[in-house]
């Protein structure tokens, strides 16, 4: 009955564990090894917000950017193909926060570190488990970091999937996360306020931090905000370096299309079969639209294309208004040789088979003869060197 009435949650629940000899205490285990005073909950705390902030962004723009990539069947005729740049922006920020969270992590874990030596290990099993979810929390943060940042460099020396890896990861983090910041509760909220003693030291920490910080996020967030190219300095990419004023991520020779055959003809495979010559599709009206290429790996940039809208392409070949499309590349393998496309990208005024860029005609390296451009769409899904298109019905 007493016990009922305590009103101390779980705890009631709680079961103590056999504690080790003391003897075991040895190396960094024993009292007294961690001097720093900002080994504490105040510093922890602000860092700790400064990262969850940091992770939580990047959940939820990792969350938007897998579903315009890959939607569930439910929502994958409903995306929008507005606003234009949200794919641009949203990507753009998954990697800036991303990049940010690397010095705020290292900044955490310094401060929490002695935590791992704690004594005695495991009070009790509540106890325990809060370290094991600690411990989740810390091995799936630093590996979706390490896999992120990889990425960005567009290197996978790994034998698993990125991008499931990567999404997987998001939610155990976000899981961990709540747990660990639900556990933890009343000492963040013992510690959210400044108190009235300031600590030695923890003002030039966290001043340090947020230099940090600046410092990692002005020279990387350049390759997708054209204000801070000039300082892109560590960034994989320059946004504007590349044929025709564009990165290049897959060229035309690693994808086997540097020969066009002279006999080219765009197919599209509606009611009206259409094979249509470059001679044809430029009889057509042209439009420009400038449209930028977002890549999933964190650069972006925009340009001028020019050609046909695909909307007049489909009305000539008969579909159905909400027809979704299958779009084939020349590129004969390769994960982006075909992709779909669903109906509100496709009758959107905006998307085009391009056939020229800034004004000129596309380089090899950006899809010639034809590819496709629309707004709100990964850059992935741009498909380059199309060659037939198939209404699905
Ligand atoms: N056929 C084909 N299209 C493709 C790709 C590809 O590998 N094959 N790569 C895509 C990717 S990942 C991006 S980011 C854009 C890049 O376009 P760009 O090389 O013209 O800048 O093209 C997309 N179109
Ligand atoms: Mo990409």
């Amino acid at each position: 009955m007493n016990e009922t009435s305590t009103g101390d949650g779980p705890r009631r629940f709680d079961i103590p564990l056999p504690q080790p000899p003391d003897a075991l205490r040895i190396g960094p285990l024993r009292e007294g090894t961690f001097r720093s005073p900002l080994h504490e909950a105040r510093t922890a705390v602000v860092v700790g917000r400064r990262l969850g902030a940091a992770i939580l962004l990047c959940f939820l723009s990792g969350l938007l950017s897998h579903v315009l990539q890959e939607p569930p069947g439910w929502l994958r005729d409903h995306l929008p193909s507005r606003p234009v740049n949200g794919y641009r922006v949203t990507q753009g920020l998954h990697v800036i926060a991303g990049i940010a969270a690397v010095p705020l992590l290292g900044a955490k874990l310094w401060t929490v570190y002695p935590k791992l030596f704690e004594w005695p290990p495991a009070r009790s099993v509540r106890h325990l488990a809060e370290r094991l979810a600690i411990a989740v929390l810390v091995a799936a943060t630093l590996l979706e970091l390490f896999t992120g940042l990889l990425n960005t460099l567009q290197w996978y020396p790994w034998p698993f999937p990125f991008r499931q890896t990567h999404f997987w990861l998001g939610w155990i983090i976000t899981g961990a996360l709540l747990l660990h910041v639900t556990a933890k509760a009343t000492a963040i909220g013992e510690h959210w306020w400044r108190g009235r003693a300031a600590l030695p030291g923890r003002r030039a920490f966290l001043g340090t931090v947020t230099a940090s910080v600046a410092a990692v996020t002005v020279t990387t967030a350049g390759q997708s905000i054209p204000g801070l190219r000039a300082v892109d300095l560590l960034a994989p990419r320059r946004p504007d370096l590349g044929s025709q004023g564009l990165p290049v991520n897959r060229t035309a020779a690693q994808a086997g299309t540097t020969a066009v055959p002279a006999d080219w003809r765009l197919t599209v495979d509606g009611p009206v079969p259409l094979h249509l010559s470059m001679a044809e599709l430029l009889t057509m009206p042209q439009h420009t639209a400038p449209l930028p290429i977002a890549c999933v790996e964190g650069w972006s940039a925009s340009a001028d294309w020019t050609g046909v809208r695909l909307r007049d392409l489909l009305d000539r070949a008969g579909a159905p208004a909400d027809a979704r499309l299958r779009i084939v590349s020349l590129e004969s393998s390769g994960p982006y040789a075909v992709t779909e496309m669903a109906p509100t990208y496709a009758r959107d005024p905006l998307t085009l088979l391009a056939l020229r860029v800034n004004g000129q005609v596309l380089d090899a390296d950006h899809g010639y003869p034809a590819r496709i451009i629309a707004p709100n769409r990964p850059g992935v899904l741009q498909t380059k060197w199309v060659s037939r298109i198939e209404v699905l019905g």
